[in-house]
């Protein structure tokens, strides 16, 4: 055989991989055309009581950018990079067994076409709605070919939930997924219901919670704290840091008669509706927001709901 023939052979075996290569490409693209089907991962783990979930960037519900993207590099599979230009939004589905505290992280940077950058003008300002909210926006770092993870907090729903990732005012330079996008739900009980008596001091809930654990407390009902006053609502009247002796209520800086919370040693304003995140370990205890001394001459009480998640 002549080294024409064998060259000719070989440019012919490269031929035949490049468009082997081209219909995977045309292949790859065609899939993009359409809206792909909303998509989300079985729960993958389960760590004491919360979900995590993973979505591929390239498996999304809805996107549209200037100019180019979302594409792809790597493998479709496994990408390395899933990149899109300038402004637009990219919508993630994802269907949840229960409502719950989320937390959705992925790594990100901006996009620069063919190029890296360090220049902060560079970035994106990243804003995530979860259902249509906002749970806040992100300066991204400009693209590095690595990107860095961001960490987003909300609430979801039970059913399907939409996770918009939207870069559209500030800096807006495209946008890069390094990485699936990771969401933890720690579903939140249906909560417990305790009546709060307005001539008591500190009541014990029954509930227990870790440092960092959130509780969400909804109160309902009216008292009179001062037989010489209208009652009040779980929100209270005038701050008690405005009256006599002030220092004697369990919470000054609090509505007088309002409803008030202690985890440990801290104590937290509720009124009609609080979620805190709880700075100590310890035993939930309510009490309406009175001078000890002066509990026995009130009337009525709250109905509180209380929810904690982890
Ligand atoms: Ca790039
Ligand atoms: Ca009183």
């Amino acid at each position: 055989m002549s080294k024409r023939a064998i060259y000719g052979g070989i440019s012919l075996v490269f031929a035949i991989l490049g468009f082997a290569a081209l219909g995977l490409l045309v292949s790859y693209i065609s899939t993009l055309d359409g809206d792909p089907a909303p998509h989300s991962n079985p729960p993958s783990s389960t760590a004491e009581s919360s979900l995590s979930y993973s979505l591929e960037p390239l498996k999304y519900a809805a996107a549209q950018w200037d100019g180019y993207g979302p594409g792809y590099d790597g493998a479709i599979n496994n990408p390395s990079q899933v990149w899109m230009s300038k402004r637009g939004f990219i919508v993630f589905s994802v269907s949840l067994p229960q409502e719950g505290l989320v937390t959705v992280r992925t790594r990100l940077s901006s996009e620069m076409l063919n190029s890296v950058s360090a220049n902060p003008q560079d970035s994106s300002d990243v804003t995530l709605y979860l259902n249509g909210e906002s749970l806040g926006s992100k300066r991204v770092v400009p693209d590095d070919s690595v990107g860095q993870e961001y960490v987003w907090n909300g609430q979801a729903i039970s059913g399907t939930n939409a996770l918009k990732f939207v870069v559209e005012s500030g800096l807006a330079n495209g946008l890069v997924f390094y990485d699936r996008v990771r969401i933890t739900l720690t579903p939140e009980s249906q909560g417990k219901s305790v009546t709060v008596n307005s001539t008591q001091s500190w009541q014990e809930t029954g509930l227990r919670v870790k440092q960092g654990d959130s509780i969400t407390v909804d109160a309902k009902g009216s008292v009179t704290w001062d037989e010489s006053l209208p009652a009040v609502g779980p929100e209270g009247g005038y701050a008690a840091n405005t009256v006599a002796n002030a220092s004697d209520f369990p919470m000054p800086e609090a509505g007088c008669g309002s409803l008030v919370m202690r985890i440990g040693q801290s104590k937290y304003a509720v009124g009609r509706r609080a979620t805190i995140q709880s700075r100590d370990s310890g035993a939930i205890e309510l009490m309406v927001n009175d001078r000890l001394q002066y509990l026995g001459n009130n009337h009525g009480a709250f109905t509180v709901n209380i929810r904690i998640g982890r």
